[in-house]
């Protein structure tokens, strides 16, 4: 029986590996059959799968093209340097099975081709041989891949990881969580089918054995406006259809529903409740079972589902104006749902869509609404229910994962590795609030990145005892401080106008960034633009040129949204609800407290700068996610696009940090092991230190010295091409050693 051999061309290295003994030459009863193309060949087919190796590194017609070669040939993965780059393929690869995951447990990261599970095995390997926590932080614009990817690793982790000694469930709470904040946290957009509509910082915790013992969410800023208002093409949160799809005759009639998504005004706004590439009904059994593994009693999920029920009901909630303009509910039904599905009290709820209570100097007055405002104070009440409910989903989660250690000894020798999967920079016709946060989040992560590889890469080339040769590169620092900075910056001018209740509009925010940032390179306004440009800017918007690219915001909503302001009433209404999980997000304290709460923009600045805090302290890794076209279909590769995407992600920065002066750096034992048989002083073992090997063996081979650095513990060499003969080499070698071995073998026979 022949045995299979198989051949990866990784462009760098090509292996023959037997597939049942990675790594090894494998012997068949006919001979050793290989098939070796050349590493030459391998490389114009595929590309480099590091772009360091790239002859014209400074090139980015270079890097396209390399990155074309190997999507081509579905390698959606190539590293640049210890940094992951992924290209979505937007089909499915069978590329991330179990056979794929134990291909890369253990093995070197440059021996394999790259792979996202060749990231997570060094990263897993580096927290326990090192014991420091690790952070993989995966970046790229909507669609991109991050989700995806984060979802991957998770399940890299709880499959190859060893079981922990007790409370093995948390591997499968782990993977559960997911499709639960999924369906309440994502939502089909114009971008993405299954765009994250909220950030998401995930720790594992490991322990000393390396086993997965527990976990911890972090949420970040959900867009809850989604839930009373979709753009055109785009849906609600995919819970609401999935329920309506999926649940069963009964849990449907106990809330009050109708199968149809066209009877809720909640989901109609976007015209598009079917969606081809999503099943709603299936994923509602998966939630369900979900659920359950996370730690939900059947009363939990039937108080969980009233609340988004009462959510599609409130939606459907009424006003008509009586004589003197005020509103009245006029849809008794849904009021009656709500009441029952809530917990409160009827008559409560009705005067608090339809009243505003105002406490003047000690004496409460209630003052109604017109229909304008009555819509406005059932759309912030969906909203807040909504996302209190997403938070306290979070916080139950966390319960579910939290390590039934955490009080014994071993709970001080965990270690941790961090998933970070944000929601990605984006950019539509329409650009609000939600835009300006969530693009204000990928330029920290951007600076963050920026921050880190340079100061690794400067500390690697000092701890080698190698001089550092300084890059130029765009620094977007100066666009976080516009955002950000006290006193000058938008998100405290915003909150500034906040402050002055009646007197304060959308406009005259505006108004004020323009007197404030006015000569700012990043800012722009219809008003500050020159002639040909302000055809593009209307009067109530600005734009900003951030790092991924223009954005123009409408000031529309700006003060409102960013002070989120729940009438006391329908505070009050909530706090007084039955339903258990409401009781838990409306707390009676909130209506004593004096102090007024944080604005959200400012609540996420501090909440982004505690996460950047977070990530510092840890080992960081990287996945740059790219998305290949804007159609969301496999095998199209938009040159422009990816380019752009390329070029704000600076990557080609990345790579001439990585580059500046040296294309290839090594330990110098695995240098040794791999090349040593080209030399006979080195081969078959070399017993004195690897580094004194390295220098015989390179000297065998003739390196010139300007080719090559020796540092304290790698070797660094300058240019590809001498990277390239060398391997070149070994290929020749093991052709012939193959050849001797077939004729030996058939001399045998
Ligand atoms: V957003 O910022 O949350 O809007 P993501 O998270 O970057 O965005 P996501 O991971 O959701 O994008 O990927 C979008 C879609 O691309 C997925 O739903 C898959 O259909 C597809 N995708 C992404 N990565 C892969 C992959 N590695 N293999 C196959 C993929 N399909
Ligand atoms: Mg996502």
């Amino acid at each position: 029986m022949a045995l299979q051999v198989e051949l990866i061309p990784t462009g760098e290295i090509i292996r023959v590996v037997h597939p049942h003994r990675p790594g090894k030459l494998a012997l068949g009863s006919d001979g050793v059959r290989v098939t070796m193309e050349s590493a030459l060949t391998a490389r114009d087919r595929v590309g480099v799968q590091d772009f360091v190796l790239l002859e014209n590194f400074t090139s980015e017609a270079a890097f396209i093209e390399n990155l074309r070669r190997r999507f081509r040939e579905n390698l959606i993965y190539t590293y640049i340097g210890p940094v992951l780059v992924s290209v979505n393929p937007y089909r499915d690869l069978q590329i991330y099975s179990r056979q794929h995951m134990e291909r890369y447990r253990g093995v070197s990261f440059y021996e394999v081709p790259p792979h996202l599970f060749a990231v997570a095995d060094t990263v897993y390997r580096a927290l326990r041989t090192e014991r420091r926590d690790q952070a993989v932080m995966i970046s790229g614009e909507s669609g991109a891949g991050k989700t995806e990817a984060t979802k991957r690793l998770l399940q890299f982790y709880a499959e190859t990881c060893p079981a922990p000694e007790r409370g093995g469930a948390v591997r499968d709470r782990l993977l559960q969580s997911n499709p639960v904040l999924e369906a309440f946290g994502n939502a089909k957009t114009l971008r993405n089918d299954n765009s994250s509509r909220f950030g998401k910082y995930m720790d594992v915790q490991f322990d000393f054995k390396g086993a997965p013992v527990g976990g911890h969410i972090l949420s970040y800023l959900l867009e809850k406006s989604r839930v009373v208002h979709q753009n055109h093409g785009e849906r609600n949160f995919h819970v609401f259809y999935q329920l309506l799809e999926g649940g069963e005759e009964e849990t449907l009639r106990r809330l009050g529903l109708e199968r149809n998504p066209q009877s809720y005004l909640y989901l109609v706004k976007g015209q598009c409740a079917k969606v081809s590439s999503i099943n709603d009904k299936s994923d509602w059994k998966v939630v369900r079972k979900a659920l359950s593994v996370i730690d939900f009693t059947e009363d939990e999920v039937e108080d969980l589902l009233s609340i988004v029920a009462s959510v599609l009901h409130l939606g459907n909630i009424h006003f008509a104006a009586d004589e003197e303009s005020n509103a009245q509910v006029t849809t008794e039904n849904q009021l009656k749902y709500l009441t029952r599905l809530l917990g409160v009290e009827g008559t409560m709820l009705r005067e608090a869509l339809t009243h505003r209570k105002i406490i003047a100097k000690g004496e409460e007055l209630l003052s109604p609404l017109n229909l304008e405002q009555a819509a406005y104070a059932r759309d912030a009440l969906a909203k807040a229910v909504y996302s209190r409910t997403f938070s306290w989903l979070v916080r139950k989660i966390n319960r579910s994962l939290a390590s039934k250690d955490a009080e014994s000894p071993s709970w001080r020798s965990t270690t941790v590795l961090g998933l970070l999967d944000i929601y990605g920079f984006e950019v539509f016709q329409h650009n609000s609030f939600e835009q300006f946060c969530i693009n204000y989040c990928n330029e920290k992560l951007q600076q963050l990145f920026i921050e880190l590889t340079l100061k690794s890469e400067q500390e690697e080339y000092e701890a080698e005892g190698i001089a550092w040769e300084p890059v130029q590169y765009f620094n977007n620092k100066i666009i976080c401080d516009l955002v950000e900075e006290k006193f000058k910056g938008i998100i405290s001018i915003l909150d500034e106008e906040c402050l002055r209740p009646g007197e304060a509009t959308d406009l005259t925010f505006l108004e004020k960034l323009e007197d404030t940032v006015k000569h700012h390179p990043h800012f722009l306004t219809h008003k500050l633009a020159d002639q040909k440009t302000r055809k593009s800017l209307g009067r109530g918007e600005f734009r900003l040129l951030h790092y991924a690219g223009e954005v123009t915001y409408s000031v529309t909503g700006f003060l409102d949204k960013n002070n989120d302001l729940l009438f006391r009433n329908l505070k009050e209404t909530m706090c007084s609800s039955m339903n258990p999980i409401m009781s838990q997000c409306f707390d009676r304290n909130e209506l004593s407290d004096k102090k007024r709460p944080e604005t959200v923009a400012t609540q996420f600045k501090m909440s982004l700068l505690q996460l950047v805090e977070i990530l510092k302290s840890k080992e960081p890794a990287y996945i740059r996610c790219i998305k290949p076209n804007d159609a969301k279909q496999p095998g199209r590769f938009d040159e422009v696009l990816i380019r752009h995407q390329v070029k704000y992600l600076g990557l080609m920065e990345n790579l001439r940090v990585r580059r500046a002066g040296f294309a290839y750096r090594r330990k110098y034992e695995a240098f040794l092991q791999r090349y040593k048989s080209l030399c006979p002083e080195t081969w078959p073992t070399w017993a004195g230190r690897p580094q004194d090997g390295v220098a015989v063996l390179v000297r065998h081979l003739g390196y010139k010295p300007e080719e090559y650095k020796m540092g304290r513990t790698k070797i660094f060499i300058r240019f590809p091409k001498t990277l390239f003969a060398t391997e070149d080499s070994l290929e020749v070698r093991r052709q012939s050693l193959a050849t001797q071995i077939q004729a030996a073998w058939r001399g045998f026979h």
